[in-house]
C-alpha cells in the first residue's frame, strides 16, 4: 500500500531504531508453534509444495513483536485503504473506501485475509484495554470507546444466563488514537448496540454513516488466556469438534476464544456479526483463528489439511449438505471464486496459492 520509496525509508528506520525488547514471554500456543514447526519442516520435505517453502513463506508476526515503526506502518496501510476509492460501490452504496470493499464480501460471503499481524490473545488477556493493542496512543489499533450506558452481549438465540457477558467499561465513540475518525459506513445488521440509525437498506450496505465505538472488555477476553487456546489445539481431535469448541457452546457457558476475542471490542462494528470487519482490530482477531487452525493442522497434516466439517448454512439452518473441499467461495472484488481445497493449506498445499506461516 505504501509506494517504495515510503515503504524503503520506513524499512531503513526501522533497522535504525533497532527491534523493541521483547517484551512477551513465550505463551503455551507459543511454544507448541515452535515445537512443530521442525514437523512442519520434516513433512515438507517429503511432500513439496509447489514453490513454497519455509524459507520463503511469508511470516505473519504477533502485535507486540513488531518495533513501533513496524506496526506504525501497518497503521499507515489500512489508513491508506480507508482513503482509496472502493471497487464494489456498485453492488453497495454504502462502501466508500478499498477498506469498506472487505466489509461488503464479508457481509456476503465468507473471507480470508492476508499479509498481516495477529493478536495473540492471551498475551492481553488479563487487561486488554491498557494493552498495546488498545492503549490508544499512536502506535495501537486505537482505544476503548468513551464510557456510555450500553446493552450487554447475549450470546446465541437463548437467554439461559451462561451466554450473557457482562458489559465492560466503553461502549461509545473511540475518540484516540489512529482510528478516532474512522467513518463506520455500513450496516448495522446484527448489533449487539441498541441505539443504532438503522441502515437505509435491508441488506444492510447502504450508506449509514457514525462513529466507531468500543467496549474494550475483559470479560470476553478472560475465555481467551492462553490455557484455553492451548486446550483447544491439543484436546480436539476432529473438524468437528475443534470447530465446535472454538466457536463456543453457549448454553454450557462456554462462550470459545472466537466470541470471546470478538467481544473483547464489542460495540459497533465489532459486535456485530455481519459488519465486524469494519473495526480494523477484527483483523488481527481473525488472523489469530486463522494461526490457531493452522497449529491444530499442524499436529496431523497429512489427514487435517482435509479436513472439513459441518454444511452449507451457518448452525445448519435451514438445513443444508456437507461442504466439501470442491465447494466455491466467491470472494468478490478481492479474490474471485476460490474452491475450498485452495483455502485448507497456507503453504501452497492442495493446489492453492497461499504461502505463509506464524512466527
Ligand atoms: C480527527 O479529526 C479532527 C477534526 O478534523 C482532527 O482535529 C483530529 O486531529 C483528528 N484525529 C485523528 C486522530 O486523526
Ligand atoms: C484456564 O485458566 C483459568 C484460570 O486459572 C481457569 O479458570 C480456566 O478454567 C482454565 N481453562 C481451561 C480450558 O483450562
Ligand atoms: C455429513 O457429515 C456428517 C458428520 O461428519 C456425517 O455423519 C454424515 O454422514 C454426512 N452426510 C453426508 C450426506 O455425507
Ligand atoms: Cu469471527
Amino acid at each position: 500500500m505504501l509506494g517504495p520509496a515510503v515503504l524503503i525509508t520506513a524499512l531503513v528506520a526501522g533497522a535504525s531504531a533497532g527491534r523493541t525488547k521483547r517484551q512477551y514471554a513465550p505463551d503455551e500456543v507459543d511454544n507448541l508453534a515452535k515445537a512443530s514447526l521442525p514437523k512442519l519442516q520434516e513433512w515438507l520435505a517429503k511432500n513439496p509444495q509447489g514453490g513454497c517453502t519455509l524459507e520463503n513463506a511469508i511470516r505473519r508476526k504477533e502485535w507486540g513483536d513488531l518495533t513501533k515503526v513496524q506496526r506504525k506502518e501497518y497503521i499507515d496501510a489500512v489508513l491508506c485503504l480507508q482513503s482509496k476509492p472502493p471497487l464494489t460501490a456498485h453492488q453497495a452504496p454504502g462502501a466508500k473506501s478499498r477498506f469498506d470493499d472487505y466489509v461488503v464480501v464479508h457481509v456476503q460471503q465468507t473471507h480470508r485475509n492476508h499479509g498481516s499481524p495477529y493478536w495473540n490473545w492471551g498475551r492481553y488477556a488479563n487487561d486488554p484495554e491498557n494493552s498495546i493493542l488498545f492503549n490508544g496512543d499512536e502506535f495501537s489499533l486505537s482505544g476503548n470507546g468513551i464510557e456510555e450506558p450500553h446493552a450487554p452481549v447475549i450470546l446465541g438465540p437463548t437467554f439461559t444466563g451462561l451466554n450473557r457477558i457482562p458489559i465492560g467499561t466503553g461502549g461509545g465513540c473511540v475518540t484516540k488514537g489512529p482510528f478516532a475518525n474512522l467513518s463506520v459506513n455500513l450496516g448495522p445488521l446484527a448489533p449487539q448496540l441498541t441505539d443504532l440509525k438503522p441502515n437505509p437498506q435491508a441488506d444492510g450496505l447502504g450508506y449509514n454513516p457514525r462513529c466507531l465505538r468500543r467496549d474494550i472488555n475483559r470479560h470476553a477476553s478472560a475465555v481467551t488466556t492462553s490455557n484455553y487456546t492451548h486446550a483447544l489445539i491439543t484436546k480436539n481431535d476432529n473438524m468437528h469438534w475443534f470447530q465446535t469448541v472454538l466457536e463456543g457452546q453457549f448454553d454450557k457457558g462456554e462462550w470459545g476464544v472466537h466470541s470471546g476475542g470478538h467481544y473483547t471490542i464489542s460495540g459497533d462494528p465489532a459486535g456485530d456479526f455481519y459488519i465486524s470487519p469494519g473495526d480494523p482490530a477484527f483483523w488481527l482477531h481473525h488472523a489469530q483463528i486463522d494461526r490457531v487452525w493452522w497449529l491444530w493442522q499442524l499436529q496431523k497434516l497429512e489427514l487435517r489439511l482435509k479436513d472439513l466439517a459441518k454444511t452449507m448454512t451457518m448452525s445448519n439452518t435451514p438445513p443444508s449438505r456437507n461442504g466439501t473441499l470442491d465447494d466455491l467461495n466467491n470472494l468478490g472484488v478481492l479474490a474471485g471464486d476460490v474452491e475450498t481445497r485452495e483455502l485448507m493449506s497456507t503453504m501452497g498445499g492442495m493446489g492453492g496459492k497461499l504461502c505463509y506461516i506464524y512466527e
